[in-house]
């Protein structure tokens, strides 16, 4: 599996076309994972899936014949799929047919090390399996034809479901177990400064941290190098901070992830500062800094401190400040204030303000410059817990 794979995609209008070309050129990053080669990335105008394909059946049919011909071994479509389309889509076409979500799943479990983020992981993979096991039945159902009917195959599907079911449940009390023995520690942690790197897979996250507090955390040029959240202490001016690295974001993030990374979300929660990294060369930036900015609102997590790094700003040839802010100003939603280095994005027609600073991890001024602003927000805010 993931040895040669086709990437498939669908784009609604003209203007999509290239950024759904980056989310194919993402899930072939994400492929490197796993020593993946892409024989081929194809997309398709349409402006819904097909319900019973996800895209044509005309496409299906010429892909087929490449397919025996270079050896595919998997096709990853960019959504998920759902058990039908897949078993369609099988009927057609003679490889491995799967999507986006697994893929992500699977990078997960096979890079995840601690304990915690192992049974998190698994929770999330039995959450994506389970709706595909009771369709699986309903599937064997129709085959069959009868109401009341049992075939072959039925009872281990039933069995598979009720023991599914079961781990689900063993797995929940073991994390909700793992959540109180992390808000005991977040209450021990009280009159400590809490700050929490967020952002998207590879900006620069956990190089940060190490150049802060001198640490030599796993860094790599790749997606998802970071899997567990790594708390670690610092001090600035004697007074002690902790700083947590966090898993990196991903566009179309797998929702059975997100509802079993809560206990890492509680981390996010309980920070006093929230480090917002953004990589200034990426693609799509205000994009992928509303993405976040959204997950944000999703969590309630608003009202914080929150500082927008821009990092690697080295990689531009030419730094160009006013590029940048006409990036901004072509968005209504968030724009940019220059001269007062602030953010400004808007939240149920509030206006929400953020710092922001221009940094490098080439550059040991810009880190500096990183260490004076965290102690200031920490002036101005937290005088009153000591
Ligand atoms: N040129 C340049 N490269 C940087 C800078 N900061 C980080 N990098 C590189 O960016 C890559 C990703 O860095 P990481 O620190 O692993 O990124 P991350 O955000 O922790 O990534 P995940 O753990 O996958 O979420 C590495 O190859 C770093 O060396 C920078 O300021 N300039
Ligand atoms: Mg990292």
């Amino acid at each position: 599996m993931y040895n040669n794979n086709i990437l498939i995609g669908l784009y609604k209008k003209k203007k999509d076309k290239i950024k759904n070309i980056e989310y194919l050129n993402e899930l072939e990053k994400l492929l490197k994972i796993f020593n993946g080669k892409v024989k081929k990335k194809i997309l398709q105008r349409r402006f819904n899936p097909n319900n019973l394909t996800y895209i044509g059946k005309g496409l299906l049919k010429k892909i087929s014949i490449y397919v025996n011909k270079n050896f595919i071994d998997t096709i990853i479509f960019d959504d998920e799929l759902s058990f039908s389309q897949i078993k369609n889509i099988e009927k057609i076409i003679n490889c491995i047919i799967t999507d986006r979500t697994k893929l992500i799943l699977d990078i997960f479990f096979y890079k995840a090390k601690s304990y915690y983020s192992k049974l998190q992981i698994k929770l999330a993979q039995y959450r994506y399996l389970l709706p595909r096991l009771k369709n699986m039945w309903m599937h064997l159902k129709k085959q069959k034809g009868g109401i009341g009917q049992r075939g072959p195959g039925e009872k281990e599907i039933e069995t598979d479901k009720r023991l599914i079911k079961r781990s689900i449940f063993f797995l929940n009390k073991k994390l909700k177990k793992f959540k109180n023995q992390l808000i005991i520690q977040s209450k021990n942690r009280i009159n400590i400064i809490k700050i929490s790197l967020i952002g998207y897979t590879n900006v620069g996250k956990t190089t940060i941290i190490n150049n802060l507090i001198d640490k030599n955390l796993l860094v790599d040029n790749n997606l998802f190098t970071t899997l567990d959240t790594n708390v670690n202490k610092f001090y600035i001016k004697k007074k002690k901070f902790i700083i947590i690295d966090t898993i990196g974001f991903i566009k179309k993030i797998p929702t059975q992830l997100i509802e079993s990374f809560k206990s890492t979300i509680l981390e996010i929660k309980n920070s006093n500062i929230i480090l917002h990294i953004i990589d200034i060369t990426s693609k799509f930036l205000i994009d992928k800094i509303l993405f976040i900015i959204n997950f944000l609102k999703k969590l309630n997590i608003i009202n914080k401190i929150i500082i927008i790094v821009f990092n690697k700003i080295d990689k531009i040839k030419k730094f160009n400040i006013n590029k940048i802010k006409n990036l901004f100003l072509k968005n209504k939603n968030i724009f940019i204030n220059i001269k007062k280095k602030y953010i400004y994005y808007f939240y149920k027609k509030k206006k929400i303000k953020n710092k922001f600073i221009l940094m490098s991890n080439k550059n040991k001024i810009y880190i500096k410059n990183l260490k004076k602003n965290i102690y200031n927000e920490y002036l101005k805010n937290f005088n009153k817990i000591n």
